[in-house]
């Protein structure tokens, strides 16, 4: 399959309502939509870093410029078997995982488009629909936490993950816990803590939550195993896994016992398929989280959650959850029992609505 050509569309989303972490708030979504020509097939990928360094070092505007100079020269007119050839050919390039990941899995589309088969099936996932969460960001005051959280869990969603940064954690969560007993919660600091804070997970350990997603640094392994070891809850490690070998390295030390796969932060879905493997070869738990995507960048992510080792509920909400209105035809919707449809079809199932991706550009670039 040899990849003709390769288009960036740089867009800009209203989200319904802003998002808060612990670092920062966003109130409008940047993507890059990445759309590969290969042979007759159109493949689509969707760059999801934030548009400031505050996740992670990546931007918008990293990626955009890696991608320009640096990660198109090495796939523009080069023959690949497999979409998985192209994680080998950008491994040259240092990090910059999301700029890699949109141009991989768009790839990745065109190559189960050409071969007929939903993303799912090339993947070697299954079944037709995937368990989800919702990720609810730092609310006002804690009555407002436990109202948001009331709705959500009244939709259907199967497990609330709930953003804490310091002063701002068990107030919070003792407030989720005391109106809702038995749901299943968990926490999500995005790097606000240090080993200072050691009390503040030991006392959070009495209300029973799913799991402490990254607590420490976002570039720590050694001190979440730390962590680990004095408290009861399970580590779930977001940030500062890049690679399978940041996952090994990682159970060696005993510094998680789940990890929250993005394909963004693991360069695409070749990374992302070998962390997942490496955790279900050890019979530990993966879910599918998410960087507030438009319905290219999700409808990848449901793909990746059917791949077996995926067991909980993860980010990848319904669309409504984040904007009024998606850039696909047949964006994600939350059923009855708090699953999310695999879009069935070749690729990732879903069609570009090029219209309103028109209202919503800010740059093209084509090469
Ligand atoms: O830490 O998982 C995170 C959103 C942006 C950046 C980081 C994170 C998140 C979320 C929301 O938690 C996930 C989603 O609903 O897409
Ligand atoms: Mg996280």
């Amino acid at each position: 399959m040899k990849v003709e050509n390769i288009e960036l569309i740089h867009i800009e989303l209203p989200l319904k309502a802003p998002f808060e972490t612990s670092f920062g708030t966003s109130v409008s979504r940047q993507v890059i939509l990445v759309k590969v020509d290969c042979e007759g097939v159109t493949g689509w990928g969707e760059v999801s870093a934030l548009e400031g360094p505050y996740y992670n070092s990546e931007t918008t505007e990293t990626a955009w410029y890696v991608l320009q100079q640096y990660a198109i020269p090495l796939v523009l007119g080069r023959t690949v078997d497999h979409p998985s050839e192209l994680f080998a050919l950008l491994d040259v390039i240092k990090g910059h995982h999301f700029a890699k990941a949109g141009l991989e899995n768009a790839v990745w589309d065109a190559y189960a488009k050409s071969q007929g088969l939903p993303l799912r099936d090339v993947l070697g996932g299954s079944g037709h629909r995937i368990g989800v969460g919702v990720s609810v960001g730092i609310q006002q005051t804690p009555a407002h936490l436990v109202e948001t959280v009331a709705g959500f869990l009244e939709e259907g969603y199967q497990r609330i993950k709930i953003k804490i940064k310091p002063g701002r954690d068990l107030d919070d969560l003792r407030a989720v816990r005391r109106a809702y007993p038995e749901a299943p919660v968990m926490a999500d600091a995005n790097n606000a803590y240090t080993l200072d804070n050691i009390d503040t997970f030991r006392a959070l350990d009495e209300l029973q939550l799913m799991m402490y997603e990254q607590p420490l640094a976002w570039n720590d392994i050694v001190d979440h195993a730390t962590l680990q070891a004095a408290v009861k809850t399970p580590i779930c490690l977001d940030e500062s896994i890049h690679t399978v070998d940041d996952t090994r390295k990682a159970l060696a030390l005993d510094a998680c016992r789940l990890i929250n796969i993005k394909v963004g932060r693991v360069a695409g879905l070749t990374g992302a398929k070998a962390i997942h493997d490496m955790m279900h070869s050890r019979n530990l738990p993966v879910w599918g989280g998410g960087m507030l995507e438009t319905g290219v960048g999700r409808a990848i992510n449901i793909h990746m959650a059917t791949l077996p080792g995926f067991t909980l509920p993860g980010d990848t909400s319904a669309y409504d959850r984040y904007y009024n209105e998606d850039i696909v035809d047949r964006p994600a919707v939350l059923d009855a029992e708090g699953f999310v449809a695999v879009p069935e079809g070749p690729g990732i199932g879903v069609n570009v609505l090029t219209e309103r991706v028109e209202r919503l550009t800010l740059r093209r670039y084509s090469a």
